[in-house]
C-alpha cells in the first residue's frame, strides 16, 4: 500500500474572500457549499482579518461542507487554525511562516501549498517539499493588490519549465485574475512542454458570482475540456505544412478579407495613421484608428482583429494597450503585436514585457531587433527603429521558432527574407522590394495588413499570415516594376493600387500574381 499524503485534485481550487466586494451579504459557508455542488476540487480559507477564535470556528464550519463533498480544505498562513480544527493543511506566501517549520507542526501527511512567483522561489519550495505550488499573479486583479508582481503566462512557464528541469513533480496551480474568458488561453500558454499546469486557483470568479455553482461548473469544464486554441495553433492538419499548400490558401484569404471586410483595430503611432488606414482599405478591411482603451470593450465586439503598434508609446498609451488587450482577448477576437523599437529605450522594454504579460497575442511581428527583444535574448542597445542584421537565417529561423513556441503563437519577423513560425512550421519569405525599406510604415502597414487576415480566420493561422504577407509584398514588386515609379515618392500610390489590384484580381480568381510568391 501507498504511505503518505492522498492524491488531491487540483484541477479548480476555489480561494475563499470575505470581503464586502466579493462576497456581498451573502454567508461564506453558503457560497462556498454551492461552489463545492459545482465542482470545485479544493478550497483554501482565506481571511486575512479577524480574531482567532472566529477564523476557527469559519474553519470548523467549513471543513464540516468541504468533508460532505470529500473535497480537501487547507487555510491560508494559519498553521495553528489549521492544527486547531483538523484539516487537510495550508497554503503559506512567502512572507509567511516557513516550509520547514509548517510541515515539522503539521506532519508528513498535511498538504501544504506554497506561493511562488519566480523561479527561485519554485525551486525552494519544490526543494523544500511543498506539495504544490500557487504560481503568480498571473494578471492584475482587484482581488489582491498587493501582489509582487504580475508575471504573465510567460511567467508561469518559466516556472514550470523550471521545475520540470529539475526534476519535481510538484504539483502546480496559477492564479491571480482568472476567469472564463481567459481560463483556457492561460492553460494553454502556461503549459511548458514537460509540465502542464495542474489546475487554475480563483477568487472573484467563483466567490463574487451571482451563481457560484454554475460559475464553478462551467469553469471545471473549462479546465478538463481541450482548449479550442490548440486547433488554430497547429493548423487544420498536416495538409497545410509544406509551403506549396500554405501559398495556396493565400486566395481564400484574401477573397474573404474581400468579401467580409473586417474591422482592423488601430492603437498605431502617429506616424502611420493615415497610410496604415489606406492600406486597410486597399485591402479589403475596414479601418479604424483609435488609441483610448476604454474604446475596444465595443469595438471588439464588431468582428475584427486589434493592431497594437507600440511606435509612439508613453505611459498613458502602455495603460490603453492594455486594456484593448484585455478586451480582445475576452471577446475571442485576434491581437498582433508590432513592438517597434522594442530594444530601443527603458520604457519600450519595459512596456513589451508589460504587454506580453497581460494578455495573449496572436501574433508578434517584428524586425530581427525588435523580435530579439521581445525573446528577452537582446539587451543590447538598438538604434532608433531602423531594422539591424547580424544573425544568419538559420538562427532567424530558430528564433522566430523558439518565441513562437514560447508564446504559443504566430511570430513574424520581417526582413529582406521573412521568417514566420507558430512554434512548429517555419517558412521563409522571399518578396517584397527594396522600396519599402525607403518608405516609413511599411512595417506597421504590414502589421495593419496581417490583423485583416486573421480577423476572417479562413484558414490556420499561420497561413493568413503568409497570406497578408504574400498579398503586401507582391504588391510592392509589382508597384516597383511600374513604368512611373521612380523612387519612393511614386511608389507609395502605386503600391497601394497594387494592393488593392491583387484584391480585386483575386476576387476574381486571377491569381496571376501569386506565381511570384517565393515560400520555403
Ligand atoms: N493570491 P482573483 S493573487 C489570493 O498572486 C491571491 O499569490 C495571489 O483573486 C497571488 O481570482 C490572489 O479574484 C487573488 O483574481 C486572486
Ligand atoms: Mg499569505
Amino acid at each position: 500500500f501507498m504511505m503518505g499524503r492522498p492524491k488531491v485534485d487540483y484541477s479548480l481550487y476555489l480561494v475563499t474572500d470575505s470581503t464586502r466586494a466579493i462576497l456581498g451579504d451573502r454567508p461564506l459557508v453558503d457560497v462556498v457549499e454551492e461552489a463545492l455542488k459545482g465542482g470545485v476540487t479544493i478550497v483554501q480559507l482565506r481571511e486575512k482579518t479577524g480574531d482567532t477564535g472566529h477564523l476557527v470556528s469559519v474553519a470548523r464550519e467549513l471543513l464540516e461542507v468541504t468533508q460532505k463533498y470529500s473535497v480537501p480544505l487547507l487555510i491560508n498562513d494559519r498553521v495553528d487554525v489549521a492544527l486547531a480544527v483538523g484539516c487537510d493543511g495550508v497554503h503559506i506566501g512567502q512572507d509567511d511562516m516557513d516550509l520547514a517549520t509548517a510541515r515539522k507542526l503539521l506532519g508528513p501527511d498535511a498538504t501544504i501549498g506554497v506561493t511562488v512567483s519566480t523561479v527561485e522561489e519554485a525551486l525552494k519550495a519544490c526543494e523544500g517539499g511543498a506539495d504544490y505550488l500557487g504560481i503568480g499573479t498571473v494578471y492584475a486583479t482587484p482581488t489582491k493588490t498587493n501582489t509582487k508582481e504580475i508575471i504573465g503566462a510567460a511567467g508561469v512557464r518559466d516556472i514550470l519549465a523550471s521545475i520540470a528541469d529539475a526534476g519535481y513533480s510538484t504539483q502546480t496551480v496559477c492564479i491571480g485574475g482568472i476567469n472564463e474568458s481567459n481560463l483556457q488561453r492561460i492553460f494553454f500558454q502556461c503549459a511548458a512542454e514537460k509540465k502542464p499546469l495542474d489546475g487554475v486557483a480563483v477568487v472573484s470568479a467563483v466567490m463574487a458570482a451571482q451563481d457560484p455553482e454554475a460559475a464553478a461548473r462551467k469553469l471545471l469544464g473549462l479546465v478538463r475540456s481541450h482548449p479550442p486554441f490548440q486547433a488554430d495553433i497547429r493548423g487544420q492538419g498536416s495538409d497545410v505544412v509544406d509551403a506549396q499548400s500554405v501559398v495556396a490558401l493565400a486566395p481564400s484569404v484574401i477573397q474573404r478579407v474581400h468579401s467580409t471586410t473586417p474591422l482592423s483595430h488601430n492603437m498605431t503611432n502617429i506616424v502611420v495613421q493615415n497610410f496604415a488606414a489606406n492600406v486597410a482599405l486597399a485591402v479589403g478591411a475596414s479601418p479604424i484608428m483609435a488609441g483610448y482603451g476604454e474604446e475596444a470593450a465595443d469595438l471588439c465586439k464588431l468582428g475584427g482583429a486589434l493592431v497594437i503598434n507600440m511606435g509612439s508609446v508613453d505611459p498613458a498609451g502602455l495603460v490603453n494597450y492594455m486594456k484593448a488587450l484585455k478586451a480582445y482577448n475576452e471577446a475571442g477576437r485576434p491581437v498582433v503585436f508590432d513592438p517597434v523599437g522594442a530594444g530601443a529605450t527603458t520604457l519600450r522594454r519595459q512596456a513589451v514585457k508589460t504587454v506580453l504579460s497581460s494578455g495573449y497575442l496572436d501574433v508578434i511581428k517584428g524586425n530581427e531587433g525588435e523580435i530579439k527583444t521581445v525573446f528577452g535574448s537582446s539587451q543590447e542597445q538598438q538604434r532608433g527603429v531602423d531594422s539591424s542584421n547580424t544573425l544568419d537565417p538559420s538562427q532567424k529561423a530558430k528564433l522566430v521558432r523558439e518565441l513562437a513556441a514560447r508564446e504559443k503563437n504566430v511570430v513574424v519577423m520581417t526582413g529582406k527574407t521573412d521568417f514566420v513560425s507558430d512554434g512548429v512550421r517555419t517558412f521563409a519569405i522571399d518578396n517584397g522590394h527594396e522600396y519599402l525599406g525607403l518608405v516609413t510604415g511599411t512595417g506597421c502597414t504590414l502589421g495593419t495588413t496581417i490583423s485583416a487576415a486573421i480577423a476572417s480566420r479562413s484558414s490556420d493561422r499561420l497561413s493568413s499570415v503568409i497570406a497578408a504577407i504574400l498579398h503586401f509584398e507582391i504588391a510592392a514588386e509589382l508597384a516597383a516594376a511600374r513604368p512611373e515609379v521612380r523612387g519612393p515618392g511614386t511608389f507609395v500610390p502605386a503600391f497601394l493600387d497594387e494592393l488593392f489590384c491583387i484584391r480585386q484580381a483575386t476576387a476574381n480568381n486571377d491569381l496571376a500574381w501569386l506565381a511570384r510568391a517565393k515560400v520555403s
